[in-house]
């Protein structure tokens, strides 16, 4: 079993880098060295010295507020006001939020789809286990997967792209992708049962290294339309057999809903939103890590900053960073007056212990209140009085969790907009 230590990023993708050179050179029957010098002439410029590579033109998709667009791959009605950038995502409005409770309902859930979801019939549908990391190779119709023992876990889900456009306005420099802002995000309660009771059925070996969950949807790794594999994510064996890894069949109570899996999906909490497979069909788990192109060429962060290292494309992406969103429009209007802000911080790392608020472009800083539930792996709710003049503003919130991560003034660029934790300035007019 693995000793790696999955909250640092850098031990992390070491042992992994190591262990591909080795497993590879092995298979090849040459030498480690001899490898490396392969590796990097077929990886050209970016295999171990992380050039920057030119960014990818502003692709032409629609960012109008169309509701249900022709050919949507979204099932479920847009709820009013929500922010539709394709048709596969739905971004959820912040302003909503205002004085919610806790999770996000099931119809305002943020939605992040590749394909229209696929048909599902209990009668042929089976979740298949192997691979060469178990003894005993099986199936689960679903039937038995709701009469196993369940349980409950409230955790966030949120796109690894969540604020890309803030990469965009950073650096005025356009990106491909969806331009979310901060809306990519959701909390709900997800029932299933414990992803390690399924694999302990199928005989986990000890010597069990890596976990591919496979969805029924094909995806395309880019635009260029490179031949399409299942959406797929891979984690390693500590994170699948984490206590709060599931293999979900229900969200807020309810059935999961066709948008958000159904029948079934995983979560693996704290970890970037590609790494939840919906829709799932097959695990692979496997005693050699497992390295599929969309780990390797997606989840990476790629940019003059975030130097390759083979066979990673860039800095490979793990959990989510920590991010604070305020429950208003963008932008707001508000009138003038006596005005409880509130808002939302979140880490996939852990709990947020401080958020402190600007209400003047970040010169001066208060410390907001946070209020109960504040659960690791989803967010936190918080709120400050607010009885501003007519004008203009730009507010800003900071967050630490109890790791000490917090929110940086400025980012690194990456060309895949990704993992953006800076402090974001929201722009409020206050009308007399
Ligand atoms: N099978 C499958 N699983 C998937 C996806 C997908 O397109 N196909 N999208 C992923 C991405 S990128 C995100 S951010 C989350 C979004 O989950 P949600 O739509 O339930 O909010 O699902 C992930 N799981
Ligand atoms: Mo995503």
């Amino acid at each position: 079993m693995s000793n790696e230590n999955l909250f640092d990023q850098e031990d992390y993708i070491k042992a992994r880098v190591d262990e591909y050179i080795w497993q590879k050179s092995i298979e090849a029957g040459i030498s480690r060295q001899r490898f490396l010098r392969i590796l990097a002439t077929m990886l050209g410029g970016t295999a171990i010295g992380g050039l920057a590579r030119p960014l990818p033109a502003r692709s032409q998709t629609n960012t109008s507020n169309a509701f249900k667009t022709k050919g949507s791959k979204i099932l479920k009605p847009l709820p009013p006001g929500y922010i539709s950038h394709s048709k596969g995502t739905l971004e959820m409005n912040w302003e909503t939020m205002y004085g919610r409770g806790y999770l996000v309902p099931n119809n305002w859930f943020y939605v992040h789809n590749r394909n229209t979801p696929p048909p599902f019939n209990p009668a042929t549908w089976r979740l298949r286990i192997e691979g060469t990391g178990v003894s005993v190779p099986c199936e689960f119709t679903y039937d038995e997967i709701i009469a196993m023992p369940s349980i409950s876990v409230t955790s966030a889900i949120e796109c690894a792209a969540n604020g890309r456009r803030f990469f965009e306005e950073a650096y005025n420099t356009p990106l491909s992708g969806t331009r979310w802002r901060l809306g990519a995000i959701g909390v709900a309660e997800w029932t299933g049962v414990p992803l390690s009771i399924l694999l302990e059925r199928a005989g986990l070996k000890s010597t069990a290294r890596d976990v591919l969950v496979e969805g029924a949807d094909l995806a395309s790794l880019d635009a260029k339309g490179t031949k399409p594999s299942k959406f797929n994510s891979v984690v390693p064996i500590a994170k699948a057999t984490a206590d709060n890894s599931l293999v979900v069949y229900a969200m807020n109570g309810e059935p999961l809903p066709p948008d958000h899996g159904w029948p079934c999906r995983v979560i693996f909490p704290g970890w970037a939103g590609n790494a939840n497979v919906k829709w799932i069909e097959r695990i692979e788990v496997s005693e050699t890590p497992i390295y599929t192109q969309w780990v390797l060429e997606q989840m990476v962060l790629i940019g003059p900053d975030y130097p390759a290292i083979s066979p990673y494309k860039g800095k490979l992406i793990t959990y989510q960073n920590v991010k604070s969103a305020f429950e208003l429009a963008w932008p707001a209007t508000l009138s003038a007056g006596n005005y409880l802000l509130r808002g939302r911080s979140w880490s996939g790392k852990g709990k947020i212990v401080r958020v402190e608020v600007s209400l003047d472009g970040g010169r001066t800083w208060q410390l907001a209140r946070l209020r109960e539930p504040n659960l690791p792996f989803a967010w936190v709710r918080w709120d400050i009085d607010w009885n501003p003049t007519p004008g203009k503003y730009s507010l800003q919130a900071r967050a630490t969790d109890n790791l000490g991560n917090t929110q940086p003034s400025t980012v690194p660029w990456n060309d895949v907009g990704l993992l953006y934790g800076g402090v974001v300035s929201h722009p409020v007019t206050v009308q007399g």
